[in-house]
């Protein structure tokens, strides 16, 4: 095994590798480090201090890549058998776009506003701030679920009829939602309600929310997914 992704599971970065890493079936060594109790190692080799780290031993002693978005467009490249980029050139460049999209607005709301606000507080043994996690969903993040909804165009999936980077990116921050207990209105936004359910379904995902759910139990936040 010459792969190793360092970052906790509950990042939504470290999540859309680890989708992408068992999608492509892609063995590798799991170093869950957080970035707020960072180790020697992943301070070396993460310049931004941030997760996921992905090292490479096959391609040098050095071989590390710091961004996830990096991370998976390296993947494809040495693993192109179950493509999750579109090879049309317009397609292509849509996925990209739906990635960063998730990886840059969305994430910015739902993992300060609302993740950090109720889980990584209890984490760090504090009190969860609801008021700022309820203020977040009602007013900052339905933007978001009403163009999430919009560009499925009542499809399964963002681009063409198999799973793309698009709908990783896309859906692994539902999943940070889902453990701060909150959960997209199925009346409001039915498309995107039925495509994260069955995207979240994918043994790739549900393997991730499994073992992240086992992680917080104890905290006591029923998850909402
Ligand atoms: N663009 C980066 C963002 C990574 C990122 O922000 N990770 C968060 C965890 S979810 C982190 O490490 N935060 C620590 C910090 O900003 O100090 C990527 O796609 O990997």
């Amino acid at each position: 095994m010459t792969i190793t992704l360092y970052g906790a599971a509950l990042s939504p970065f470290v999540r859309k590798v680890r989708v992408v890493l068992a999608e492509k079936g892609i063995a590798y060594k799991h170093d869950p480090v957080s970035p707020f109790a960072p180790s020697e190692e992943l301070l070396a080799i993460s310049p931004l201090k941030r997760i996921p780290v992905l090292r490479d031993e096959s391609e040098g002693p050095d071989a590390t890549l710091p961004d996830s978005s990096a991370i998976c467009a390296y993947l494809e490249r040495k693993y192109p058998a179950m493509p999750m980029y579109p090879s049309q050139p317009f397609a292509y460049g849509r996925a990209l776009w739906l990635e960063e999209y998730a990886d840059s607005d969305f994430i910015g709301s739902v993992g300060g506003g609302l993740f950090r606000a109720i889980i990584v507080n209890r984490l760090m043994r504090k009190d969860a701030d609801h008021a700022l996690a309820d203020d977040t969903w009602a007013n900052k993040v339905p933007r978001f679920l009403d163009y999430f909804e919009k560009e499925l165009h009542g499809r399964a999936h963002y681009i063409g009829d198999t799973l793309t980077i698009a709908d990783i990116a896309v859906a692994s921050p539902f999943v940070n939602a889902a453990h701060a207990g909150y959960w997209p209105d199925a009346q409001r936004w039915p498309n995107l309600v039925r495509f994260l359910k069955a995207t979240h379904a994918r043994p790739s995902f549900a393997a991730c929310i499994a073992e992240e759910r086992k992680a917080i139990q104890g905290l006591g936040v029923p998850y909402a997914g």
